[in-house]
């Protein structure tokens, strides 16, 4: 009997083609939102699961002796797991780091670029019908070339990005990090490491790549925006919750700093109504790592991650060490 796999959200029909040789695939191709009660009873008669961010396992879902053995994320970040109570009940978690990270710091790119040089709030101008003549000072931005580029949070996505602005912009780039990165790896991204209080109140373009969690939460606040640069913009890649959307909202009407980028957001695909209201943030709705070569990879990889579970014990990007149930 093939194991019974659930996945959870539309991903590549190749993908799911590939997955049906070997699983008894459930697929919500349909995209049916899930109730918890659903979920929970899904998960409960499946061996295995091919997520998303928007998935939640943890040790509700699961119960004490689950039947599921491997929960694969198709996301670098698993903040939705809770992976010492996976553990806990012997559920391997797997993410898909790698794969994306180049696509995902174009983005982050992408959004300093427009943020800096106001492309959001200049073109909804253009399309209102309001550009009658050109003026010396019409939407004047923020240099972003030979800036001074920070980073909050330095694994794989945030040196991409500080790879990007050293060698491509010119620009001189600080970091802060749990840990300090090993002097080879400053050197081949030109960034060095400062504390907090030093990024807040040095950097013109601020950039937050790292993960969700409750050490996490808010690290960017009303009194961490304080500390910024009136003229500073603030770029969020990383996921919401870091963010404390409504002091931002107030901090950005208030022109307490010059313009925010964000890609995600607290309670996404809720959006804070008041950053809506402020022309001087670009919102995009978490496509940081939207391309289809890398959804494709990102899909095929969580996919791989199962296969090789059931093929010989080992997942691929496991999360966790489990023996096998
Ligand atoms: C995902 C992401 O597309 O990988 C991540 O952590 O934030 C995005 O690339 C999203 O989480 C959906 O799974």
């Amino acid at each position: 009997m093939k194991p019974k796999l659930l996945v959870a959200r539309p991903i590549f029909q190749s993908v799911i083609e590939s997955l049906s040789k070997k699983f008894e695939v459930t697929s919500n191709q349909a995209d049916t939102p899930w109730t918890p009660e659903a979920w929970q009873q899904a998960i409960a008669h499946h061996d295995a699961a091919l997520t998303t961010g928007s998935d939640p396992i943890n040790a509700n879902v699961l119960g004490a002796q689950p039947r599921l053995k491997i929960a694969a994320n198709m996301a670098v970040g698993f903040n939705n797991f809770d992976v010492p109570a996976m553990t806990a009940v012997g559920v391997t978690a797997t993410n898909t780091p790698d794969v994306l990270t180049e696509t995902t710091a174009d983005f982050g790119f992408a959004l300093i670029m427009a943020t800096a040089r106001r492309m959001a709030e200049s073109e909804h101008y253009l399309r209102a019908g309001h550009w009658k003549q050109w003026r010396y000072d019409m939407f004047a931005g923020a240099e972003v070339h030979g800036s001074t580029l920070g980073i909050l949070g330095m694994g794989r996505i945030g040196q991409a990005i500080a790879r990007r602005g050293a060698l491509g912009f010119g620009m001189k780039v600080i970091y802060h990090n749990r840990s300090k990165l090993d002097a080879t790896t400053e050197a081949e991204c030109k960034a060095s490491y400062v504390d907090k209080e030093t990024l807040l109140k040095t950097s013109d373009h601020l950039v937050l790549v790292l993960p969700y969690s409750a050490a996490s939460h808010h690290a960017i606040g009303a009194s961490e925006i304080a500390q910024m640069k009136p003229t500073a913009t603030l770029v969020n890649i990383a996921r919401g919750g870091i963010v404390d959307d409504a002091a931002l909202a107030v901090a950005l009407k208030n022109k307490q700093i010059a313009a925010a980028g964000l890609d995600v957001f607290e309670g996404e695909p809720s959006v804070h109504p008041d950053l809506l209201k402020v022309s001087n943030v670009v919102l995009t709705p978490h496509i940081a790592s939207s391309t289809v070569k890398t959804r494709l990879a990102m899909a095929q990889l969580a996919a791989d991650n199962i296969a090789s579970f059931f093929s010989n014990g080992k997942a691929l990007t496991p999360l966790n060490q489990m023996a096998v149930k």
